[in-house]
């Protein structure tokens, strides 16, 4: 018997919140098997990221080759951080047989820019053109498109440019600008916006992590990209509902994965 397996290209939350430890408890709850590529070690709290050490890229490199034993179904990358990493990981990820999640992590869960300026570039150019489906939050394809956007119509009235992205773009919600929690789907010609109410809580850090995992674990299941999203957006929200009324650390806490 062989599990699905899959592989997130993710940096540690040393909470427990987001990266790669909301990724491998999100596969896990899916009945996946979840590899790892560590890209960047991270200290931080429910406050803030106190301090971020970058693996080296040629490590990241080895962690890429050697996950090729398990023969990944699907894969997904999160922060890459900088631009040497996001180098390798494009180059290690070129001969992808396999779907590809690519959650460009731009900003941390307070908002605050994540990563250097050539990485954006280097998204667009490298990694995105790899993708099967994209999932970046409001902030991030405003950054990736140079634009600013702040409501769902702003994202509906710029499909055409978020299309050329992925062939699929998921524009996750919560920071929409309505009472709803609110993904817009751009691909195929066409723009769907899948509402869900909006669960009152600061406990979403580790939300998006969860969403680009789920969706990653659903097509290595053989979903439908359109449909793997649904899928990953339903559990995420789950997972927002589950962890709302968790008190944990002083700030912002994580969602959770499973009960
Ligand atoms: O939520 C994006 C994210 C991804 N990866 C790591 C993070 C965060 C947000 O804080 O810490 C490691």
């Amino acid at each position: 018997m062989t599990p699905p397996v899959v592989l997130t290209v993710a940096g540690s939350d040393s909470s427990g919140a987001a990266g790669l430890q909301a990724d491998l408890a999100t596969f896990c709850a899916l009945g996946v098997h979840g590899m790892c590529a560590v890209t960047v070690v991270t200290a931080q709290s429910s406050t803030g990221v106190a301090r971020v050490e970058p693996v080296a890229a040629d490590v990241v490199t080895a962690q890429l080759d050697a996950a090729h034993d398990g023969r990944p179904a699907a894969v997904k990358t999160g922060l890459l951080w900088s631009r040497a990493i996001l180098d390798a990981v494009a180059s290690g990820l070129a001969p992808i047989g396999c779907p590809l999640v690519v959650d460009p992590v731009l900003v941390d869960s307070n908002g605050e820019a994540f990563v250097e300026p050539s990485v954006l570039d280097a998204y667009l150019t490298r990694l995105l053109p790899l993708a099967t489906v994209a999932t970046p939050n409001l902030p991030e394809v405003a950054a990736l498109l140079d634009t600013p956007l702040a409501t769902v119509d702003d994202v509906v009235g710029h499909a055409d440019e978020i299309s050329r992205l992925a062939p699929l773009v998921a524009v996750t919600g919560g920071r929409l600008g309505r009472d709803t929690a609110v993904d817009v789907l751009v691909g195929d010609g066409d723009v769907e916006l899948v509402e869900r109410p909006r669960v009152h809580t600061q406990n979403v850090r580790g939300s998006g992590c969860t969403f680009s995992a789920a969706l990653t674990a659903h097509l290595a299941r053989g979903a439908p990209p359109n449909e793997a999203v649904r899928l990953a957006g339903d559990f995420a929200h789950g997972a927002v509902a589950r962890g709302s009324r968790w008190r944990l650390g002083d700030g912002r806490g994580p969602v959770a994965h499973v009960r």
